[in-house]
Formats: structure tokens, C-alpha cells, sequence
């Protein structure tokens, strides 16, 4: 993945001409568009391959089953002309080696970001090393707990390659820009509060003002 914004759209809406209104409208900003099921389940397919002539989709499936199944979702995905997929790692080296066969890049969520999600912490260095271990592109961590996602980017930095972090959950989830760069973020995954806002495109300039900002007062 390229990093340049840093900043990724969660495109969860679910009508496909304001998908594309609001991917054509944002696309100087972002470096990745995320998809998810609302948007897929609400229009087919089809729309990764659309949105895929905008910028480069990653298909955020949270896949998590066993590696046969895992295998032919990823084959779909990579169909589709999807850059890359975002997987559960909680079901274990095989089927998340079953995820990365087809050249996707492959993000496994370490965290998830919503309250309640308090499983995560008891497992989540068990998955670093899982993903790490087989290569993986990178992982999901919260930006709505920094101090998680510090964690888990240190468990990651102590590898041999380093691994990419995407971070979910500034804006409408509560988390700051500022604190999740800070936090060791590469990229932010942003929804609600960037496609429901006024002026998408001023809202998007702002973050990206802000990233860079966080970005030039972090330590190395
Ligand atoms: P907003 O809360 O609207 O900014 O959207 C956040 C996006 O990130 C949604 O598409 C979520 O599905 C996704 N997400 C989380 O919010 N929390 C997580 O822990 C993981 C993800 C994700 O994997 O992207």
C-alpha cells in the first residue's frame, strides 16, 4: 500500500451513485477507499471494480473462517480488482494464511475500536505474532484507545519487516487525529464524519492538515 495522505475513506454508504459522487469528490485526498458490507451488500460487487478506477479499494470483510472459505472469499476479492482485504486473525495461522495466496495486501484487526470490545486485549498479542510471523501487510488498531495502539505498535516494530497500521475511529467513534498518529498510526481510517460532513472535501484537507501536523512532532 502507498502511503502519501494517509488517509483512508470508510465508504459505508449504501447507494452506489453517492459511493461514486463521494469517491470521485475525495479521491485527491485519500490514498485507499474501504468498502465494507453495507455499500457491497447494498450494490454488488461490481462496485469494487468501479471504485477501483477512482482510487485503489481495500474490501474490509473481517474475514473469519475456516481456510477454505477464507480462501475463495479472497479469490472473489482479488476478482474484483481489490487491493487488499481486512481479516480476523482470532481464527488462527491457517486460515489466516489462506488469506494470502492472491497478492492482496492483508490487514488483520489486533483491536477493534467500539466499547465492549474487551476480548480483544486477552488475545490481541497472540494475533500480532500470528500475523507477523506469516507477513501480513499490517493491522487494525484503534484510535479510539492510543494507548492499545501503541502497544500494538511496538509488538509490531519488534519484528524483522515493518508491518503498516490503520487506525479506525476518529470522528464519529471519538478518537483524535493527533493522539493516533502519536500513537504509531501510518493512516487513519475515517467514515462518518468525513462523507456526512458540510464540505467533504474541506473536512478532508483538515484531516490531512491535521496528520501532518501529528506526523512532523512524532518520535521516530
Ligand atoms: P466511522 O466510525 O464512520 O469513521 O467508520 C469507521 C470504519 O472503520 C467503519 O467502516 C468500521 O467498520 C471500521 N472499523 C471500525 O470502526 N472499528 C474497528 O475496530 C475496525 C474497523 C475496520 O476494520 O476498518
Amino acid at each position: 500500500m502507498e502511503l502519501n495522505t494517509r488517509l483512508i475513506l470508510a465508504l459505508d454508504v449504501t447507494i452506489e451513485e453517492e459511493a461514486l459522487r463521494l469517491a470521485e469528490m475525495l479521491a485527491p485526498y485519500l490514498d485507499v477507499i474501504k468498502v465494507n458490507y453495507p455499500l457491497v451488500l447494498s450494490t454488488g460487487m461490481q462496485i469494487v471494480e468501479k471504485l477501483s478506477r477512482i482510487r485503489p479499494v481495500l474490501c474490509d470483510f473481517k474475514v473469519a473462517d475456516i481456510p477454505n472459505t477464507n480462501r475463495l472469499i479472497v479469490e472473489r476479492v482479488s476478482a474484483f480488482g481489490a487491493m487488499g482485504v481486512i481479516v480476523h486473525g482470532f481464527t488462527g495461522p491457517e486460515s489466516l494464511k489462506a488469506t494470502m495466496r492472491r497478492g492482496l495486501d492483508v490487514f488483520v484487526v489486533a483491536e477493534m475500536t467500539h466499547p465492549g470490545s474487551d476480548f480483544f486485549p486477552r488475545v490481541s498479542e497472540d494475533i500480532v505474532d500470528i500475523g507477523a510471523h506469516l507477513g501480513v501487510t499490517g493491522f487494525i488498531a484503534p484510535a479510539t484507545k492510543p494507548e492499545r495502539l501503541s502497544l500494538i505498535k511496538r509488538l509490531s516494530k519488534e519484528r524483522s519487516k515493518p508491518f503498516t497500521i490503520l487506525s479506525p475511529g476518529v470522528g464519529a467513534q471519538g478518537g483524535k487525529v493527533a493522539a493516533a498518529i502519536e500513537a504509531g498510526a501510518d493512516a487513519l481510517i475515517v467514515g462518518r464524519s468525513l462523507y456526512e460532513s458540510e464540505d467533504p472535501e474541506a473536512t478532508a484537507r483538515d484531516l490531512i492538515e491535521q496528520i501532518q501536523a501529528a506526523e512532523s512532532s512524532r518520535p521516530e
